[in-house]
């Protein structure tokens, strides 16, 4: 487990690097990238002096592989989950089979009706296996875990992407291809 610090750390590097650039004066290039240079500088004029080794590890031991550094180790992104407009550049993929988005109870009226919408992300963040998408689901509660006819999506010509951490993104997952978990087991991860 990561200490405390250390999680504090990757939420301000999530919240930087993915929604608000600004708050600490940087700005990510088109395709999401800024030099690690000057993240550093900014990170101690900020609050949250750290060293480029200190940065390194939090990168490698990320439990989700959330960032990225550069082919030369320059500059840093995040490797999903942005707010603000970037294009990280990834190209359509093969889905597997199946794929999994963990939920909670409350928000499955709505999934039925309007299936899965991005909402402030750039894409619907869908996972490859149920365990992740359990973990994923319990941060707003108790997970419901919905599986995605990710096949017949692709062979319907809906289009995925897949993160540099493993993440598959869609742009929207109408509901037909969402199989919903019985009304009994609906509370059940
Ligand atoms: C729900 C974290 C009502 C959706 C995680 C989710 C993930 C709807 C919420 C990554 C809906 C969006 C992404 C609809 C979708 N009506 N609710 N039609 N369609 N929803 O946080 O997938 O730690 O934007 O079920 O682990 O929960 O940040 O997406 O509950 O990988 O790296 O709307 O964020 O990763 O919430 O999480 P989010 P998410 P990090």
């Amino acid at each position: 487990m990561p200490d405390d610090s250390t999680i504090r750390l990757s939420k301000f590097l999530s919240l930087v690097l993915r929604h608000k650039p600004d708050e600490i004066g940087l700005m990510l290039d088109a395709a999401g990238w800024v030099a690690v240079d000057d993240l550093l500088t900014a990170l101690a004029r900020h609050d949250h002096p750290i060293t480029r080794e200190q940065l390194v590890h939090l990168v490698q031991s990320s439990d989700k592989k959330r960032f990225a550094f550069s082919d030369d180790g320059r500059r840093i992104r995040a490797s999903q989950g942005h707010s603000v407009e970037v294009d990280l550049g990834y190209t359509p993929a093969t889905p597997p089979e199946r794929l999994y988005h963990g939920t909670v109870a409350r928000l499955v009226p709505s999934i039925r009706q309007g299936g899965l919408v991005k909402g402030q992300r750039h894409h619907v963040h869908l996972s490859r296996d149920v365990a992740t998408a359990a973990k994923v689901g319990d941060r707003r509660g108790k997970a419901v875990i919905l599986t995605i006819d990710a096949a017949r999506m692709h062979a319907d010509g809906l289009v995925f992407f897949v993160s540099a951490n493993g993440v598959w993104l869609s742009d929207h997952v109408p509901s037909e291809y969402i199989q919903f978990p019985s009304e009994n087991s609906e509370n059940m991860t």
